[in-house]
């Protein structure tokens, strides 16, 4: 399955600014309620659409940031946490709510947030068709009204704004044009192999293991396969028995291994196989089986490299903590998707029992899923270490990325942490193709 990079636009504001009004207007249809009562949007609610001139995008309508009970402070901490994700912050300003109000608390920490963390943003000034009548008896001008609520914006002038009525239909193009203009460019995302090229076969290995979904591959297999045969690059998939492997039966582990390089002769062997990718937690037996003439790396880091945007240096950096790690360190293992965790599940038996091995009296937490901890949390450890990252959007990774870098914590990955458990030799190996190309 190839991954589809889109945008992600998250409208923000406060309740009854007109978010979801919005919402419906880009999408062209009821994707999200709309309401005179307030709160009407609870949680996220996500929409695909095609935007001409910025590509496929993800929408997202959220829920006003000033309810003030402690179920608004549950939407508001979510709420914030995906303003730290999207592309562009969308910030719907209702210029006669907020001036009544006299406060710009919400835009202000808004437009706040989104410099801070990198986001682009734009504004929409929600004009009502009675905004003057209701403004009336106020003393102020629409204009006035417009001006108050422009202070709050980090850069008043720089920002992209338009003034619509998204309660008319027409007003769409005026819309998209804010968005287009206002929007990233689509960044370029990273070749998935760069160092492979047309010709000689890569050989997959895929484990068998307990964890394994039955009848089905992962992502990061699918994505490679997809991205191989785009190459036309020959593909050996093959699959090692690890509990064969790592038998201490010599002649039970060297069957397995005969069988391996049975295979891999009728490929092409050593100097006929130009890559081995292996499932990170078979980089033990693959280290030693491959011949040294291959080049040798795994799903996890090709993933992780592709999801960061190119950004493995800062993991491969990263594991340079492993080194000093030494009791009574806090080590946070994350991981970005739901699973349930089986016998010999990576993230919460494999990694943790090697590494309490290597660096006795360490300490290891998790976190799992959607949760990813606040900079202030994060600075609690001394590395946190990412699973490939295949089930999250880049937009999510990147903001993690952002939370660990104000933490000042450094981050590796899987099958990083899983080479350096086999010795600097492996760490070495595994991350060797990715130094050749850059
Ligand atoms: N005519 C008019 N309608 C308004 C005005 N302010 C808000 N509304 C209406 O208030 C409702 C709120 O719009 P929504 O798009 O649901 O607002 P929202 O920002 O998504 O609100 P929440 O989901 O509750 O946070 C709609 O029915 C709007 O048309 C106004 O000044 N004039
Ligand atoms: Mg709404």
């Amino acid at each position: 399955m190839p991954r589809v990079d889109r945008l992600v636009l998250g409208i923000f504001g406060r309740i009854n600014a007109g978010k979801s009004t919005l919402m419906n207007l880009l999408t062209q249809q009821e994707t999200s309620i709309v309401d005179p009562d307030p709160g009407t949007t609870a949680d996220i609610k996500s929409s695909l659409m095609e935007i001409h001139g910025l590509g496929p995008v993800r929408i997202l309508d959220t829920a006003g940031l000033d309810e003030g009970c402690q179920l608004g402070e549950k939407k508001r901490r979510k709420t914030l946490s995906a303003l730290e994700e999207v592309d562009l912050a969308i910030l719907v300003i209702d210029p006669v709510q907020a001036f009544l109000s006299g406060n710009l608390d919400v835009e202000t920490s808004v437009s706040a947030m989104a410099r801070r963390s990198g986001r682009n943003l734009c504004a929409v000034f929600n004009m009502h068709a009675d905004a003057r009548e209701k403004l009336s008896g106020s003393g102020a001008t629409l204009d006035e009204a417009v001006d108050f609520c422009r202070s709050a914006l980090v850069d008043r002038s720089g920002t992209p704004q338009a003034r619509l009525d998204l309660c008319r239909g027409e007003n769409v193009t005026g819309l998209v044009e804010l968005i287009r203009q206002a929007g990233p460019r689509q960044g370029r995302q990273p070749e998935l192999l760069p160092f492979v090229a047309g010709g000689l076969p890569v050989l997959l290995n895929i484990p068998l293991d307990e964890e394994s979904p039955g009848g089905r591959l992962l992502r990061p297999q699918e994505m490679a396969m997809e991205y191989l045969l785009g190459l036309g690059v020959p593909i050996g998939i093959y699959r090692t028995d690890l509990m064969l492997a790592r038998s201490s039966s010599k002649r039970i582990s060297s069957g397995e291994r005969e069988r391996f390089q049975s295979f891999l002769g009728s490929i092409g062997g050593s100097h006929g196989v130009q890559l081995v990718l292996t499932d990170s937690q078979a980089v033990d037996v693959m280290s030693r089986w491959v011949p040294e003439e291959i080049p040798l790396t795994t799903f996890s880091i090709m993933m992780i490299n592709s999801t960061s945007g190119g950004n493995l240096p800062l993991f491969a950096e990263g594991a340079a903590a492993l080194d000093h790690l030494g009791p009574g360190d806090r080590v946070l293992i994350t991981e970005a998707c739901n699973h349930d965790r089986v016998a010999e599940d990576i993230g919460t038996v494999q990694i943790p029992r090697k590494l309490s091995e290597a660096v006795p009296g360490i300490g290891i937490e998790h976190a799992f899923g959607r949760e990813f901890p606040s900079p202030e949390e994060l600075a609690e450890y001394s590395l946190v270490i990412h699973c490939g990252g295949c089930m999250i959007s880049p937009q999510k990774l990147s903001a993690r990325v952002a939370r660990l870098a104000e933490a000042g914590v450094p981050v590796t990955n899987y099958g990083i942490v899983l080479s350096w458990l086999e010795g600097p030799d492996v760490l070495e190996r595994v991350l060797r193709p990715w130094k050749e190309q850059s």
